[in-house]
This record gives C-alpha cells, structure tokens and sequence, in this order.
C-alpha cells in the first residue's frame, strides 16, 4: 500500500517533471534545454516551410533521415512519489510525454516508435490535421503496429496550446487508451505572440491506478444550470427501464493516485514564484473520465485562452473547472507572499495526490490551502458580449442518452439513439466543404460529457438556450439535462471523429463521425 503525503516541507528531491521557463528563457537558445522537463529537440533542421499537410511517407516507408521529433511508446515507470511508482504506457519514458514546441505553419516530421505488444494511435488534439495523420482509426489514420513505427508529417495550427494523447479503445481493458500514461504537450508557437506574463509553467492533471465501482461523487458547477424541460424525463425513463430488465447502474470509474506533472501534491518540486511576478500557467486535464478543478488560495485566475485559443473577453475566476482534454491559460498576480496549495477542490482527491506546491522566494512553511468562495463555471464569460454569431446553413440536431448498465456492466450511450458501432465505422452525418454547421446538443443522461470534435475548433453559439459567441475550442463541457450549440466550418476533407472525450463513454457508443466532401 502506498504510503499517501499530502503534506510535506522536504522537496530534496528533484522532479524532472515541472515543467517552467520563465520568458527570456523562451525566446533566448537554450529554450529547450531550460524547460524543467526534457523538451524534444529536432536533431537538426529538416524542416522546410510547407503549406501542404500532406504525409512525408505512409506506414511501411523506412525510416530514413532524421525527423523533427520522435516519440516512443513503451511501458515505464512514473514516479508519483519516494513510495508510489506505477507502471504505465509512456512516451519517451517519461510523463507526461516531452513537450513539442511547434512553429505554426512550419512543416513537422514526426517519427512514432511502438515498443508495446498493441498496435497504436497517437492523436494531436486540436490540430488542423489530415484523416492519415490525425491519430484515430475511426477517420482512417493507419495504425502505429506493434514493434514497429510510423513516420507522419503535418503543418502545425492553428497556434496555442495543444496535446497529443493515445487513441485507443479500452473497454474494460484499465491499462489502454487513456487509462494509461500515454499524454504530451504540444505548444503551437504563435506568429505573433501577446507575451503580456513573466513566467509561464505548464501543468498536466491526470490520475493513475484506474479502477471501477458504483460510487459517483456528483458534480454541479456549470453554469447556466436551469435543465431543460423533456431531458430529465427521459433519462428517469431510461433507469427506469433498465431496472425493470434487471440491469445494475453502470461502472464508475476511480483512481489510487492523483498527480500533476506526473507527481503527486508535495512530492515534487514546487513551483517558485516572487512577488509582484505575472506567471501564465497553461493547464491540460489529461484524465480519462473525470472533470478536475484547481484553486491557488489568495490569488484570482485571469483566463485568458480555452483550449489554446485566446477568449475575446478575459475574465476572472477563483476556480479552474476543467473537463477531460480541456486546456486552460490562466495568468495569476503572485501578490500573496507565501507557501500555497495549488490543488483539487475535492479534499479526497488533494490528499491523495492532485495539487502542486507554489512557493515564494524566501518562504518556508508548511503550504496552506483554504477553500475559494463558490464559483460556476460559465463559458459565456469569456465570450464577446456584443457579437451575434451568425446563422449557420444547417442545424444538426443530436440527442445523447445512456443504457443504463447495458455494456459489460458499463453505460451505453447513444447519439440519436444509436450506439457507435466499432464493426461499422460509418458516417452518421454527411457535410459539404465549406459549410457552416450548427450542432444543437441535448444531453439527456446525468453525466456531464466534454465534447470533442477532431482536425476543427468551434465556436460555442449558446448554453442552456442562451446565446453567446467568440469562444472557440475544441472540448466542450455540456452539462446533465442541458443543451448547447456549437457551430463550426466543414473545412477538412474526409472523416473527422465527434465523441465524449470519456473514455468509457466513447468506448460504449458515444461517438459518431462526419464526412465532408
Ligand atoms: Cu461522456
């Protein structure tokens, strides 16, 4: 059993994992090497400038000449703690996987090694990429086989905060897919870049040793909250009827550890600030099922950009609430000098692991966390409060519920009432290039699900029926009983993957894909 501290003034030890660079550093040559944690280097300038995103050479080419960057799966150690190391599919034998820092528009050669036993997909998230390249199978994107490698290319973009992650199916396999450690960021390096922080560190969520159970710890955050009328119905209707065919709820997913840049609260370095300091922090929840808050005590977060993209309208927040995939950029004014808890709301899962120490030059002490006053989450603040998003050329109208139980003891879920069939693979909406979509989400089970469409951003168009605009991203959090619209341009050829990016809910059918043609 592992021993649990979630306290502690001994930070001997030092964590190759916080990653930091503070803003000369960034710009000045050792970028690289500065960064806390070890940045993949190009191992020499193969890049050539390149609008196309075509592949360099498909699966099956030898990998001759150098590439840009190359990311290894294997099976390896985290250490979260000096008495919690757990094994787990990582790259480079790290976690979480090298940050890739990426020029936009430059062309990029990647070289993906597979030394697992099970074919992979490696997906970069967010990025405007082809089908082939993309990372999932769903769209097409060839497998990276067993003991064997691929080499891909693409142009990088759009700019800002980005990640790469695997793209497999678990089921009720806790190892795969995103159960494991298999999650990198990528940093899409701006043209012009608004540089208005001292200091900026990146920091991945993620909890490892997955296991189910029936507990759920409820979440209400979101705002606005008012459900809509006929959801909550029918989801009662759904329980309802699985009771009756003698179905149990289905599995909840849980954690033993929690950490964050691979190390659990205390366990490793902290982040060192001074005072008067403007640090950008850049936070990923890489977890696969659970929705993560984060709260520095005395101190306000100005949000800044979602999902990488900057917000027409930063705002303030006592509370980061981030869903599965989601990225926050948050800038904080280090004007309470001191010794804090960056951490998790929830006390259990701070305990167990899910904060960061921020330490002020010159402090000691043991770090102290205290409640924020209560905060709800609510995209339309960040939106532009004097736009009207334009009308789209089509609606599509998609109904989520779940059958309760009814998969190996997990939910199923269902888009318009049909469950995504892995056998299949067939497109379930057909769009024409060039269109203006708008996809009207009604969310009738209880979950919160994050939404996540591949190779586009969207903007988020209106919650609970009231409308918004000018916030654009690529995850999306819809809350229980709610709707929401969010509209986006079919500008990418071929099959581009929609789903929850819950693992076990896309493993069960939340999933669905588009065809532009
Ligand atoms: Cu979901």
């Amino acid at each position: 059993m592992a021993k649990i501290i979630g306290r502690t003034k001994d930070f001997s030890h030092v964590d190759p994992a916080l990653m930091t660079l503070n803003r000369r550093q960034l710009f000045g040559a050792a970028a690289a090497l500065a960064a806390g944690i070890p940045a993949s280097h190009p191992a020499q300038s193969a890049e050539q400038p390149d609008s196309h995103g075509a592949p360099a050479a498909g699966p099956g080419t030898t990998l001759e000449g150098p590439a840009d960057h190359t990311l290894r799966i294997a099976t390896g150690l985290v250490e979260l703690g000096p008495d919690t190391t757990v094994s787990t599919k990582i790259y480079n034998g790290q976690f979480p996987g090298p940050l890739l820092r990426l020029a936009e528009g430059r062309r990029v050669v990647v070289d993906i090694r597979n030394d697992t036993d099970t074919p992979e997909q490696l997906h970069w998230h967010g990025q405007f990429v082809p089908a082939d390249v993309d990372g999932a199978a769903e769209e097409g994107t060839p497998f990276v086989p067993a003991h064997g490698a691929r080499r891909i290319a693409f142009t990088p973009g759009p700019p800002g905060f980005r990640f790469y992650h695997t793209h497999l199916r678990a089921g009720t396999d806790l190892s795969a897919g995103l159960y494991s450690g298999q999650a990198g960021l990528v940093y899409v390096e701006p043209a012009h870049d608004p540089g208005a922080y001292d200091h900026e560190v990146f920091l991945v969520l993620k909890e490892f040793n997955p296991f189910v159970s029936h507990t759920e710890t409820p979440l209400d955050f979101l705002a606005p909250a008012n459900p809509v009328p006929g959801l909550q119905e029918a989801s009662q209707q759904a329980m309802l009827a699985a009771l009756e065919a003698g179905l149990k709820q289905g599995y909840e997913l849980a954690y033993n550890f929690f950490s964050i840049n691979g190390r659990m609260l205390g366990q490793g370095e902290p982040i060192r600030v001074k005072a008067g300091e403007r640090v950008l922090f850049h936070v990923l929840n890489a977890s696969a099922s659970e929705i993560r808050s984060l709260a520095l005590p005395g101190h306000i977060f100005r949000i800044v950009a979602l999902d990488g993209n900057p917000v027409p309208h930063p705002s303030e927040a006592p509370v980061l609430w981030i869903g599965p995939a989601e990225r926050v950029s948050a800038t904080v004014e280090m004007k309470q000098p001191g010794v804090w808890v960056l951490g998790d709301l929830l006390d259990e899962d701070r305990k167990r692991g899910m904060g960061i120490v921020v330490e002020y030059a010159g402090r000691k002490g043991e770090p102290q966390w205290r409640k924020p006053r209560p905060f709800r989450w609510d995209y339309r603040l960040f939106g532009n409060p004097d736009a009207v998003a334009p009308p789209p050329d089509k609606i599509i109208e998609m109904t989520f519920a779940a059958r309760i139980g009814a998969r190996e003891g997990f939910d199923e879920f269902t888009i318009n009432d049909i469950a995504f069939s892995m056998d299949n693979m067939e497109p379930m909406f057909h769009l024409v290039r060039g269109g203006r979509y708008r996809l009207h989400m009604r969310n009738a089970t209880d979950d919160v699900h994050p939404i996540h469409l591949h190779r586009h951003s969207f903007e988020i168009t209106s919650i609970a029926g009231m409308p918004t605009a000018g916030v654009i991203k690529d995850v999306a959090m819809l809350g229980s009983f709610q709707e929401m619209t969010i509209d986006f341009t079919a500008d990418q050829p071929g099959l581009s993957l929609f789903h929850c990016h819950m693992q076990a809910h896309m493993d069960f059918g939340f999933m669905a894909l588009f065809d532009a043609t």
